[in-house]
């Protein structure tokens, strides 16, 4: 398919052509994750910048607050059935961030409002309170973005893998990944990391950016089949499995607070557990340090005693010189006087 005819399946996309019809469905919602900094905004700005094909925008961080983190849920409508959503980038791997992800890969959280990474049931009253604004019409297709710099770490594969089946659970569909940085090094690494943990449809791209953003056909293509590509998974998702949008809503809802009520429950376990630590290893110092203070202790009297002995020993030897001094002045004496009866005779 040539980029023209790329460009017309993507412009001519709708619901509304599938076999068994929309099934409640008017909008593709691409929903950007990964962690900070690894070219969400600017993979926005690529897909802008390839679909109207004029001057190149910062349009995905010029409404960036906080220093260059964006901490809200900002769409970009591409067609009139599709748009990309900038997610909060997570600054780390862990189960807090992961919940967040999930409320936002499931749409329970309103678009334009800010995304706290809120510890504790807080995510859930967001959810509560955010119900009346999200849209049950939104087919939800999850992208991770992943910089090719960042070579996935062993220790971390597990928690990727756990946010990839979830998303998977929460959407219907597999994560796609876009790898940016492309020409960075790295590629071929990174993307056999993500085809281990069992992803099918990776995309590699060197972002356009404000520094360089002279077109190339290579990258033109690439973003156009990302797109075709998206629209085939959901087609394929749409016209194979009878579809209910407001039941999958409840049912997303009910997966994310099912899942902060078992990371609640893990933490609480966890800091039990780390109290109990605690103390036995406050229980253990405190026995070490009276071991050792009976110990000093010991070794006070045993001094003290040595001391004493060694007083003993001096005295008795002092008494003992005395004795030996007195027996010789008396032998002395004795010789004296016997010295002067033999003097006498
Ligand atoms: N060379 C190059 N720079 C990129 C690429 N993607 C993002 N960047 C740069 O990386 C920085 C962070 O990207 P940004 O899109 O703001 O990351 P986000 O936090 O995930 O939204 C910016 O300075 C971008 O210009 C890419 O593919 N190639
Ligand atoms: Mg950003």
């Amino acid at each position: 398919m040539d980029m023209d005819e790329l460009r017309r399946v993507i412009n001519n996309f709708s619901f509304d052509s599938f076999k068994n019809g929309n099934q409640g469905f008017n909008r593709i919602l691409i929903q950007l994750f990964g962690l900070l900094g690894y070219g969400k905004s600017s993979f926005i700005n690529t897909c802008i910048y390839v679909w109207q094909d004029g001057e190149y925008q910062n349009w995905a961080d010029a409404t960036e607050g906080n220093g260059g983190i964006r901490s809200h849920r900002i769409p970009y409508k591409i067609t009139s059935n599709i748009t990309l959503v900038d997610n909060r980038g997570l600054p780390v791997l862990d189960a807090y961030g992961s919940g967040e992800i999930f409320a936002q890969l499931g749409n329970l959280l309103p678009l334009g409002t800010e995304v706290d990474f809120s510890k504790g049931f807080t995510l859930i009253d967001t959810i509560v309170k955010s119900e009346k604004f999200v849209k049950t019409s939104d087919f939800i297709v999850p992208v991770c973005v992943h910089s090719v710099k960042s070579i996935i770490p062993p220790e971390c594969v597990n928690e990727f893998k756990n946010i990839f089946n979830s998303a998977r659970d929460l959407t219907g569909i597999y994560p796609i990944v876009v790898l940016t940085h492309k020409n960075d090094g790295n590629l071929t690494t990174v993307e056999s990391s993500f085809r281990d943990m069992g992803i099918e449809k990776i995309f590699a791209f060197e972002n356009y950016t404000q520094e360089d953003h002279f077109k190339t056909r290579g990258r033109h293509e690439e973003v156009l089949k990302f797109l075709q590509e998206v629209i085939k998974d959901v087609q394929f998702r749409v016209e194979h499995q009878t579809r209910n949008p407001v039941k999958e809503m409840h049912d997303r809802k009910q997966f994310v607070m099912k899942y902060v009520h078992q990371r609640e429950k893990k933490a609480e376990q966890e800091s039990l557990e780390r109290r109990k630590a605690f103390e036995k290893a406050m229980k253990e110092k405190e026995l070490k340090r009276q071991e050792e203070e009976l110990e000093r202790e010991r070794q006070r009297r045993r001094e003290a005693d040595e001391a004493a002995l060694e007083r003993q020993r001096s005295d008795e030897r002092a008494r003992y010189e005395e004795e030996i001094r007195e027996q010789k002045a008396n032998a002395n004496r004795g010789k004296t006087f016997l010295g002067f009866f033999g003097k006498k005779k």
